[in-house]
């Protein structure tokens, strides 16, 4: 019989989480054959990310319907508060063989409340957010005793970028894809097209792609493109990352399809793809600065160069987190291509001024390309994370029924 996932996804102000609780539901269905029901509490915001992500589904449709949606293979339910817990506990849970609680979204009571009469063995993963931190191998697949049905066991699991953690969501075909886009010429000259060059500046410019949060820093990488000799494209999707550019430009509204030019800059709005376009967008590329979380482990399968905007907490912990990744990502660089990354990514980071930090890195570009090639190869040795994940279930139904 197939095994049924449940997934539970709560939107909080990006599309970290259901970036990544979309891709992992899809791949645990077309790759792994399961059933999946992904219960998601936000469905205005749903309904924009699900409808960039598969353009024939009418988002009009699904804001009135019976909150239930298929998208690829997948059933995606909203997450009703309060919840209506009979029906939970006949139609969902009671079915299912794992229940993914994603980024500490915390089950509703309700669902706890199920957990305790399940009769049969059930996983209850809490799948947490991604950090290089040396700890994270040590609680990767640690339990979590809870007050409910001695059937039920709670693991916490960690993706990760080194053997001992989750690993890293990666589809099967993911590394030929990026191959396949790279070695398309055309692609990359369609995207050149979409800025309109004259001819002479469409040479060779630098292709960059700008998906970050507010950051002081922006204004000042942008004046350092506009002096550059070489012409660059800054492929920008609508969302956050355009504030900067508008304020920079005086100008307001702007929307996909615009293009801005300033000196050897020119800045073109993309609407906001689905995740594969996306995926394509950081391959084409010679340089990308994403954010979060999903977009920041696309960038390395891209095997571009990239700097990474990390999502900045109140209490600085970010910047932890931040150099924990360095040290594992650094590794192997030569010496002037290590400090020209450090110094740009600290600049963003922190929200200095990055105009000269950028002079500094740009010709240490075509080192990092090499290295992002190794970096990337060096990630998709380790299983991915769906895999893992299937793995782990598939362990702890051994041991369930010896
Ligand atoms: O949206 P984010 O800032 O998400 C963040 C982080 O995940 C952070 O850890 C979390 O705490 C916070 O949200 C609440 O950045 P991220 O993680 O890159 O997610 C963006 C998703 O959007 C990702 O799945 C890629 C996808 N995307 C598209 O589908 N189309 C696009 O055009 C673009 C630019 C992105």
């Amino acid at each position: 019989m197939t095994a049924r996932w449940t997934i539970f996804c709560s939107i909080i102000d990006n599309f970290g989480d259901i970036g990544v609780c979309w891709r992992l539901a899809r791949q645990l269905v077309n790759e792994h054959r399961l059933e999946v029901e992904l219960w998601v509490d936000d469905w205005p915001a749903l309904s924009g990310f699900v409808s960039a992500q598969c353009p024939a589904f009418d988002e009009a449709a699904l804001l009135s319907s019976s909150h239930i949606l298929w998208a690829d293979g997948v059933c995606i339910r909203q997450w009703p508060r309060p919840w209506k817990s009979q029906f939970l506990l006949d139609q969902h849970i009671a079915v299912s063989d794992v229940i993914i609680e994603a980024f500490g979204c915390e089950l509703p009571d309700a669902v706890k409340q199920a957990l305790v009469d399940v009769s049969k063995p059930l996983l209850w993963l809490n799948l947490e957010y991604l950090s290089a931190e040396t700890w994270v191998k040590d609680c990767h697949g640690l339990s979590s005793p809870q007050n409910v049905s001695r059937l039920v066991k709670k693991i916490f699991f960690f993706p990760g970028f080194e053997q001992g953690t989750g690993g890293l969501l990666r589809e099967t075909d993911l590394i030929n894809k990026h191959a396949h886009w790279q070695q398309q010429a055309d692609l990359r000259q369609q995207l050149i097209q979409l800025a309109g060059l004259k001819p002479v500046a469409c040479d060779n410019p630098l292709l960059v792609s700008l998906f970050s949060y507010h950051t002081p820093a922006l204004t000042t990488w942008l004046d350092a493109l506009v002096e550059q000799q070489q012409p660059v494209i800054c492929f920008v999707p609508v969302g956050k990352s355009l504030d900067g550019i508008q304020s920079y430009f005086s100008t307001s509204q702007l929307v996909a399809g615009n293009v801005l030019s300033r000196g050897a800059l020119t800045v073109v709005v993309l609407p906001f793809r689905s995740q594969e376009e996306y995926d394509c967008l950081l391959s084409l590329c010679d340089f990308n600065l994403v954010r979060g979380e999903d977009s920041f482990v696309r960038a390395q399968w891209a095997a571009r160069p990239m700097i990474w905007h990390i999502y900045p907490q109140d209490d600085g912990v970010h910047m932890l987190k931040l150099q924990a990744f360095e040290q594992l990502y650094l590794q192997g660089l030569e010496n002037d291509v290590r400090k020209a990354w450090h110094a740009f990514s600290n600049g963003w980071n922190q929200g200095e001024d990055c105009r000269e930090l950028w002079h500094h890195l740009r010709p240490q570009l075509s080192g990092l390309q090499s290295h992002a090639r190794k970096w990337q190869k060096k990630l998709a040795v380790m299983p991915d994370l769906a895999t893992n994940l299937v793995n782990f279930e598939t362990l702890f139904k051994l041991s369930a029924h010896p």
